[in-house]
């Protein structure tokens, strides 16, 4: 390790993907010195990397407790637990340890609306932004959604915004002391990362942290670990399938069929929301709840609504083909995700082919069972194939298969 490392003025960035180099454009833009730690030989991207940072220092192939313990401070991508022992150590040290997020939250002045859950982050957050978009408000959308919101401040994003609507993850999180939002949300909770963490509880937990220093919050009526230890001075607002009450959005039953409505006010019919799906009105209505404390109008929340086709790859239809509907629903990661579809697509029971496998991440598979029951058959892949195998009811079949397009081919046979 060089001298220059051992200075202590040195911010050590862990991690080479995109929110590493986030920072790293985040450092040169204020002449912080810094370096890249990585934990893997051949990190993908690197060759890259270099090219875009050609004077950092670099070091690969595990993490260097010594310089981390005595760095100026650790910035750890989300990829990366703070358990890790050599990031453990130094924290344990003295060291200032956060995620880009938190170097984001520093300097940002904008309103932040935060956004996490298991499932429906990405069109929650897409949906909030396309409000604000349509009500003509200059707004940024980032974070685990695909763009690092450190990206927000560099190189030729330099516009002042008006509202900032950030997904965030479990794993930044982690990293974020008080994300002091105007108004937060945990959209729903089910069982995901069970690799990273060693309870349902520490996930849980760890969500719950996108509550820390919010002035109003949003929770979903109908799942109670969404709700957090409410501290003076924050408003509650919620949202679910029901009927509301004060500070509510939901569903009123009217001679027009359900109505979308805040508090006892219908705002406009349920299936004038373009995104198909019962689990998409829930989406529209927490991004009506969250728009609304932020203070986005509600004639351009209801238009987006009418507009917003949703996100490819969540329940998107593709294409009917002899009479059979395809439909791609690959960022359905977890379970709680993949019975969110079944039940969306109710109206197929018994006509569904699933494709489904992967990488389980330590998922319990059981929950799944029921609503299997109710299926054609299945076709699994991946690494995870047999554990969901084992749970398949009798009364489906079951195929393996050792690609995508096999998978495919094997479905339609079906
Ligand atoms: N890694 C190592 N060693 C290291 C550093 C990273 O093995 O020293 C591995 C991680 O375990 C992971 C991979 O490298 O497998 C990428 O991790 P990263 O932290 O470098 O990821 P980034 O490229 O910076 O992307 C991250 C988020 N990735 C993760 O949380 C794993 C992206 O979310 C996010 O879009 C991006 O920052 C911008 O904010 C992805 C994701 O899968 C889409 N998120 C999880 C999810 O949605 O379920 C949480
Ligand atoms: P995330 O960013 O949290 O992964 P997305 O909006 O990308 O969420 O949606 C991922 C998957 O979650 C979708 O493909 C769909 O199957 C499922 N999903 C969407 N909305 C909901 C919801 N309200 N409840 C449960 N599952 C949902």
């Amino acid at each position: 390790m060089s001298g220059l490392i051992a200075t202590n003025k040195i911010a050590v960035i862990v991690g080479t993907g995109v929110s590493a180099c986030s920072v790293a454009r985040f450092f040169e833009q204020q002449g912080t010195a810094y370096l890249f730690m990585d934990t893997r030989e051949q990190p993908p991207g690197i060759e890259e990397l270099k090219v875009e940072f050609p004077n950092a220092v670099i070091e690969t192939g595990g993490l260097d407790q010594e310089c981390l313990e005595s760095a100026a401070q650790v910035i750890v991508s989300p990829g990366l637990s703070l358990k890790t022992p050599e990031i453990k150590a130094a924290m344990d040290a003295g060291v200032p340890v956060c995620g880009d997020v938190s170097l984001f939250l520093e300097v940002n002045t904008a309103p932040v609306v935060a956004i996490t859950g298991s499932n429906a982050k990405s069109t929650v957050t897409t949906l909030v932004g396309e409000m604000a978009r349509q009500a003509g408000i200059s707004v940024a959308v980032a974070g685990n959604i695909g763009d690092p919101v450190l990206d927000l401040l560099s190189g030729s994003n330099t516009e002042q915004y008006d509202l900032v609507v950030l997904e965030l993850s479990s794993f930044q999180l982690e990293t974020i002391d008080a994300v002091n939002a105007t108004v937060a949300t945990v959209l729903n909770l089910s069982e995901d990362h069970m690799d990273r963490y060693d309870n349902y509880f520490q996930y849980h937990m760890a969500k719950q942290r996108i509550y820390f220093g919010a002035e109003n919050v949003v929770i979903n009526r109908a799942d109670v670990l969404t709700k957090p230890p409410m501290a003076a001075g924050v408003t509650e607002y919620s949202f679910g399938l029901n009927k509301p009450d004060r500070h509510g959005f939901g569903l009123i039953d009217t001679s027009q069929g359900d109505m979308l409505a805040f508090e006892f006010k219908a705002l406009m019919s349920a299936s004038d929301i373009k995104m198909p799906g019962r689990h998409n009105v829930e989406n529209a209505l927490s991004a009506l709840a969250l728009g609304h404390v932020v203070g986005i109008p509600m004639e351009a929340m209801l238009e987006t609504l009418k507009v917003f086709p949703g996100l490819p790859h969540r329940c998107q239809w593709l294409s009917e083909i002899d009479a059979v509907n395809y439909y791609n629903d690959s960022k359905g990661t977890n379970v709680g995700a993949t019975l969110a579809a079944l039940e969306g697509l109710r109206k197929d029971d018994g006509k569904i082919v699933l494709i489904a496998g992967g990488v389980g991440k330590g998922a319990d598979f059981s929950p799944l069972k029921e609503a299997l029951s109710g299926i054609r058959a299945m076709v699994l892949m991946g690494e995870d194939a047999e554990k969901i195998a084992v749970i398949a009811p009798e009364s489906i079949e079951v195929q393996f298969a050792d690609s995508m397009h096999s998978a495919v081919v094997k479905a339609t046979a079906i």
